[in-house]
């Protein structure tokens, strides 16, 4: 199966964000500073508004050539031809989401405890979100935080690259990276930052080589 490498910082555009920034000018910004991963995260619009403005992300990050995932909806997903769908527990399980994006568009599945990575693994997902670490405000009624402990605990469980999420900042990237995430999926620390642009350069810099990569 297709696998891109994937690593680095991941970045969580949610349009809870728009009416402060332009999410396609953050877009630009973000790969211009190393980002190649993105996620569009819409939980307010209708269908037809998450796919016009999945679109106009699309169309930004396949000029700059950097991967473009649909949080939640396969749908919107090939309809703007993105790169993968980003997938939770409640969403459409991952054999009938393969079914339907077919073998080569990458799927994340958020995962939150060892027996959901282990599923994820074997139901041929290509990367994993795990958490939330910490506590966060970005996800309405999210679980407990797991933690590095818990992050460490299931990294033995999958082979597949993990992005840890939830509450990250650049304060915990070290211990993170230390704990075995392949990369971070982060949308408050930098959307809300003072200095965007600064924030942004200081979690790529924890990723040296990769920032995040694009497939080969
Ligand atoms: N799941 C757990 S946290 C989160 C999702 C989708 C959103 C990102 O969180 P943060 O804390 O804004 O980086
Ligand atoms: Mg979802």
């Amino acid at each position: 199966m297709f696998q891109p490498s994937l690593s680095g910082v991941y970045l969580l555009l949610d349009e809870q964000w728009a009416p402060r920034h332009n999410l396609s000018t953050v877009l630009e910004l973000a790969a211009g500073c190393g980002i190649r991963l993105f996620q569009y995260r819409n939980k307010i619009g209708s269908p037809r508004d998450v796919f016009a403005k999945a679109r106009e992300l699309r169309e930004v990050a396949a000029r700059l050539g950097a991967l473009f995932i649909v949080n939640d909806r396969c749908d919107v997903a090939l309809a703007v031809e993105a790169d993968g769908v980003h997938l939770g527990q409640d969403d459409l399980p991952l054999d009938l989401a393969r079914q339907v994006m077919g073998r080569h568009k990458i799927i994340g599945i958020s995962t939150h405890r060892s027996e959901e990575v282990t599923q994820a693994t074997r139901g041929g997902a290509n990367y994993i979100g795990y958490g939330p670490l910490f506590p966060t405000t970005t996800k309405e009624a999210h679980e407990a935080p797991v933690g590095c402990a818990g992050l460490r605990e299931i990294r033995s469980l999958t082979p597949l690259p993990v992005f840890a999420i939830g509450g990250i900042t650049v304060d915990s990237l070290e211990e993170i990276v230390d704990s075995g995430a392949n990369g971070v999926a982060v949308a408050s620390a930098v959307l809300n930052a003072s200095n965007i642009e600064q924030t942004i350069r200081d979690f790529v810099s924890h990723f040296p080589a990769s920032s995040s990569s694009l497939p080969e």
